[in-house]
């Protein structure tokens, strides 16, 4: 139950049944509510019937904090994001509840393995990658650190697609994750808002014929219904609720169109009403453009501040406390649309006057920026958005003006910069500018690094920052220790609470006492056997999946994130491509085994980034297939990877590659969890990665290439990228065996434009960086074949990244940005 206090949290878990108890409820629930017996029971119901015996106990702790939250008028955190990328929620539900022993030995008295029908649990794939998966880790540490707080999004149907690999290309396929239903939500449909679209603006005049309020009358109108999933934190300190709106019609069927014989039309409502909810746009960092895009953002920003208000006038019959009792996140610009969903509710539907409304939505918002990148910022044609959301696009105007007056009234700013601070852009189509529109309605805007903000104040952000000096902040990124320590590295977790005691597993800071350790020989051999137990069991699910078997004593080297030009995928394989052409001209120099491991998913329309799976699978079939490699060299490409995948390659990793060009990723998070489970990285200087740096220490990580002022000098200085390549014979052999074709006998062809792109703009630096990254792995080798010395470093890295926790990054949006306690 909640503690009484935020600052005592009690380590411990709720009471513990016991496994007997537990399994008669198992029971219970498989023949009440799956209505099974055990003779005809499948895994599947033996999933379903654990889900809700846990889920039940769940139930008493979540109503309790709802309660207590209402009661006790406590100010509630609403985190708006179009992505949450959950994975799996069975061991996270039940070891933040102290009951994963207790389970499983539940149900093997019943003769069930835990192990099987855990693996039969989807995962909830709501997200594209960092930023979905952010929201999640978040999620959970909003609960353990015992904030009131709400996750809205939409229950999308077709999460992320299922990623095959057809002849070593990509091939995307609908991932249908509620097949068999989804035992952990609560339909609640008696919670559900109208959301409106098109139509027009009808304004009211007052007997003088003053004009007195705005009437929207949209053109069309669908039903968002709410989907509620509990969030329990650890020790279930604090259950949560994620609620995700489900599209549905008005009316279902359109009687008059069908007894009129249009069977087809009758259904049109209800087929628009469920586009809605469909299917998660698969695109990250690039902008999708598509008009159903935007009616997602607004359908499920509108129907969630629709809830929020109600929320907050049934407590408080106001709204002028709004901001006392309501902070309002938003994830990206993705649901930006809320800032004049916010005005448009409170002006039109409660009566307020501009002014009123604007301070109040202002001292509400707070906004996270994720990326710099020019094509990922989000914009929208104004014929579209006046179109779609006819009294909104009044009330940016209105915003705009407003914001404008102000900037004109300082006199400091030039006609240039007026226009960057305009909301709508006007150089080409006129398009409103959605991280603008955050922008102005946010007291708080935020970066996810110390590199990322600094860069957001001086590159897209530079006129707004100086209208509004201050705003601007950083929250470097965290990740859960509950599921990318506890949960999915159960051997190194034993092992730590061996040798430093409980103290790390509810202050993760604390597992800094590893650190001495690093020097204590027979700790680093038990250390070793976790790695290795751990890169067996990855082996095993290479073997599984692909038939390809890997040495768990070779150098695993991981890079698993999105496909993307500026993560660099290329730079790893190119380097690959070189190793290979090394030992094959040198095969009796001492080479140190290694396998490099890729994962990660291609946006489907991103042409440039699945030639980039395919060549890695060509590479990887050269390679493996080459007996004058004598194995000292293997390259796998792991299919769809997603959370559960992440969950086994994290912990099975020597060296994590974080190696983007400088200045363009804002953060990263992979880059942590590879750190939690002791893997060494090797990277730029760029995202977190530079703060990780100064916390594991030089010694402990592998840093190299240009920085990110180096980047934007090199870009503006006339970079040729011809002379670089010319200059590094490595890298000219690699590329000439890639363009002859050695890697695609059958099409030589294939990589041409990719490599000549190097050749001849290269924005992405590959060629820049591909010496210093080719030296940093020798490095790595050097280091590797000391294995004290990794392990001690290793050790280090689990020691010193305890500071990368969500629980801290929370913590500090809560002091900084939310004002609630934590
Ligand atoms: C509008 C299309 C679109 C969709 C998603 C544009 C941009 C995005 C995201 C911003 C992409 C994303 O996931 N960004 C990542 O956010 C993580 C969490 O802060 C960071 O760690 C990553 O560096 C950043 O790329």
């Amino acid at each position: 139950m909640k503690s009484a206090t935020k600052d005592k949290t009690p380590a411990a878990f709720p009471p513990n049944p016991g496994s007997e108890a537990l399994a008669a409820e198992i029971l219970e629930v498989l023949k009440y509510r799956v209505g099974k017996d055990t003779t005809v029971a499948t895994p599947y119901d033996w999933l379903t019937a654990s889900i809700k015996a846990v889920r039940d106990r769940i139930i008493d702790h979540w109503i309790s904090a709802t309660k207590e939250a209402y009661e006790q008028q406590e100010k509630r955190v609403y985190y708006l994001s179009l992505e949450f990328l959950i994975g799996r929620l069975m061991r996270d539900a039940f070891s933040n509840f102290g009951l994963m022993n207790t389970v499983r030995e539940a149900l093997a008295s019943l003769g069930v393995d835990f192990d099987v029908i855990a693996a039969l649990e989807p995962d909830a794939a709501l997200g594209n990658g960092g930023l979905g998966r952010l929201a999640a880790c978040f999620m959970e540490s909003m609960a353990t650190v015992d904030i009131p707080a709400h996750g809205y999004g939409i229950r999308y149907a077709n999460g992320m697609f299922r990623q095959e690999i057809q002849d070593g290309w990509q091939v995307e396929l609908p991932e249908t994750w509620l097949d068999h239903g989804n035992s952990w939500e609560f339909e609640r449909r008696e919670r559900a808002f109208e959301v409106g679209f098109g139509g027009s603006v009808e304004s009211v005049t007052d007997k003088e014929g003053r004009l007195e309020r705005h009437i929207w009358k949209p053109g069309e109108r669908v039903l968002a219904v709410a989907y509620d999933t509990p969030v329990v934190g650890w020790r279930a300190n604090r259950v949560n609720t994620l609620r995700l709106w489900s599209g549905m019609p008005v009316d279902p069927i359109l009687l008059d169109k069908f007894n009129a014989g249009d069977h087809i039309g009758a259904l049109a409502e209800s087929n628009k009403a469920d586009a809605l909810s469909r299917v998660l746009y698969p695109a990250d960092s690039h902008m999708a453009g598509q008009e159903l895009r935007l009616r997602q953002e607004y359908f499920f920003s509108s129907a969630s501040l629709q809830d929020i208000l109600q929320r907050h006038l049934s407590q408080y019959g106001e709204l002028e406390s709004l901001p006392d009792k309501a902070a309002i996140h938003l994830n990206d610009t993705h649901p930006a649309i809320a800032v004049p969903e916010l005005m448009r509710l409170l002006m039109d539907v409660h009566g307020m006057d501009f002014d009123r409304a604007w301070s109040i939505t202002g001292r509400t918002f707070g906004y996270t920026n994720h990326t710099l990148l020019p094509e990922a910022l989000e914009s929208w044609p104004v014929p579209l958005f006046e179109r779609l959301l006819p009294r909104h696009m009044q009330l940016v105007y209105a915003i705009n003006a407003q914001v404008l007056l102000e900037a004109r009234a300082t006199g400091r700013f030039n006609d240039e910069q007026i226009a960057r601070i305009s909301l709508i852009q006007e150089n080409g189509d006129r398009r409103v500018r959605m991280g603008n529109l955050a922008f102005v309605g946010s007291h708080s805007i935020n970066g996810v690094s110390a590199l990322h903000t600094d860069l957001m104040k001086k590159t897209v952000f530079a006129d707004l920052h100086s209208l509004y000096p201050g705003r601007i902040n950083n929250k470097t990124n965290g990740i859960t220790p509950r599921r990318w320590l506890f949960q999915c590295n159960a051997g190194l977790t034993a092992l730590a609470r061996e040798a430093i005691g409980d103290r790390f597993l509810d202050d993760i800071e604390a597992i800094r006492d590893l650190d001495g350790f690093a020097g204590d020989a027979a700790f680093r051999e038990k250390f070793a056997a976790v790695k290795r137990a751990n890169k067996v069991r990855l082996a095993e699910l290479v073997a599984r999946r692909l038939g390809i078997r890997i040495d768990p004593s070779a150098l695993f080297d991981i890079q698993i994130k999105r496909i993307h030009e500026y993560k660099r995928q290329l730079l790893n394989i190119l380097e690959a491509v070189a190793l290979y052409d090394q030992i094959r001209s040198h095969p009796e120099r001492d080479w140190a085994p290694r396998v490099k491991l890729f994962g990660g998913k291609a946006a489907p329309s991103y042409h440039n980034a699945k030639l980039i799976i395919k060549l890695a699978n060509d590479v990887a079939r050269v390679i493996n297939g080459d007996p004058a490699v004598r194995g000292l060299l293997k390259v796998v490409f792991v299919p769809n990877y997603n959370v559960s995948g992440a969950e086994v390659m994290m912990p099975g990793a020597d060296l994590s590659e974080q190696i983007s060009t400088a200045g363009m990723e804002a953060s990263g998070t992979g880059n942590m969890k590879f750190a939690l489970n002791g893997a060494l990285t090797i990277g730029t200087l760029d995202g977190a990665n530079v703060e990780i740096r100064e916390r594991v220490g030089d010694d402990n990580i592998f840093i190299f290439g240009l920085k990110a002022n180096e980047v934007a000098e090199r870009r503006s200085g006339g970079y040729q990228p011809r002379a670089v390549i010319e200059g590094s014979p490595e890298l000219s052999q690699a590329l000439s065996a890639i363009s002859s074709g050695v890697f695609s006998p059958g099409d030589p062809d294939r990589y041409r434009d990719l490599v000549s792109g190097l050749y001849d703009s290269d924005w992405f630096m590959v060629a820049a960086d591909f010496d210093a990254y080719a030296a940093a792995q020798r490095t790595v080798d050097d280091v590797w074949r000391d294995p004290h010395d990794w392990n001690a470093r290793a050790i280090r890295n689990v020691a010193r990244v305890g500071w990368f926790s969500s629980d801290r990054t929370i913590r500090e949006y809560a002091k900084d940005i939310w004002n609630v306690p934590a």
